[in-house]
C-alpha cells in the first residue's frame, strides 16, 4: 500500500509527464511552421514518449491500489527564437524533470517502498539517456551555427526517429 505522501507525489509526477508531452507537442508545431520535417518528427516522437511516461506512472498508481487525481496541465511555451533555442529549452526542461524524478526516488527511499523504488529506476535510467541525447543535439546545433546546409542534414537525421514502446511496458 502506497503512503499518501507517495501517492500525491506520483500524481504530481503524472502531471509533469503530461505537461512534458504538451511542451514537446508545442515545439513540434513550431518546427512544423518552419517546414523542418525532421525536427517536427523528433518532437512529435518526444511527445509520444512523454505521454507513455505519464501513462506508465498512471497504470502503476492504479496497480498499487492508489487513487489517480488528475490536475490542470499548464500552458507550455510556444514562442521560440530558433531550432537551437528549442533544443536548449528542451535540455533545461529535462534537467528539471531529472531533479523531479530524483526527488520522487528520495521519497520512495524514505518511505521504504521497495516496489516504487524498483519502478522508478526505469525513469532514472531514461533521464540519463534523454539528457545525453539532447545534449549531443544542442552541441551539434551550436557547431553548425548559421549554416543552413548543416541544419538540413540534422533535419534529415531527425526524420528517422520513431516511437517504440519499451518491450517491458
Ligand atoms: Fe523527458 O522525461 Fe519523462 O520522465
Amino acid at each position: 500500500m502506497l503512503t499518501k505522501k507517495l501517492e500525491d507525489a506520483i500524481n504530481a509526477q503524472i502531471n509533469k509527464e503530461l505537461y512534458s508531452a504538451y511542451f514537446y507537442l508545442g515545439m513540434s508545431a513550431y518546427c512544423n511552421s518552419l517546414d523542418l520535417d525532421g525536427f517536427t518528427n523528433f518532437f512529435h516522437v518526444q511527445y509520444q514518449e512523454e505521454t507513455f511516461h505519464g501513462m506508465k506512472m498512471y497504470n502503476y498508481l492504479l496497480e498499487r491500489g492508489g487513487h489517480v487525481v488528475l490536475s490542470q496541465i499548464d500552458t507550455p511555451p510556444q514562442d521560440f527564437k530558433s531550432p537551437l533555442d528549442v533544443f536548449q529549452q528542451t535540455l533545461e526542461h529535462e534537467k528539471i524533470v531529472t531533479k523531479s524524478i530524483n526527488d520522487l526516488m528520495d521519497l520512495a527511499l524514505k518511505e521504504n517502498d521497495h516496489a516504487t523504488i524498483s519502478f522508478l529506476k526505469w525513469y532514472v535510467d531514461e533521464q540519463v539517456e534523454e539528457e545525453s541525447t539532447i545534449n549531443k543535439l544542442v552541441n551539434k546545433m551550436r557547431l553548425i551555427g548559421d549554416n543552413v546546409g548543416g541544419l538540413f542534414i540534422i533535419d534529415s537525421e531527425l526524420k528517422a526517429r520513431v516511437f517504440t514502446p519499451p518491450p517491458t511496458a
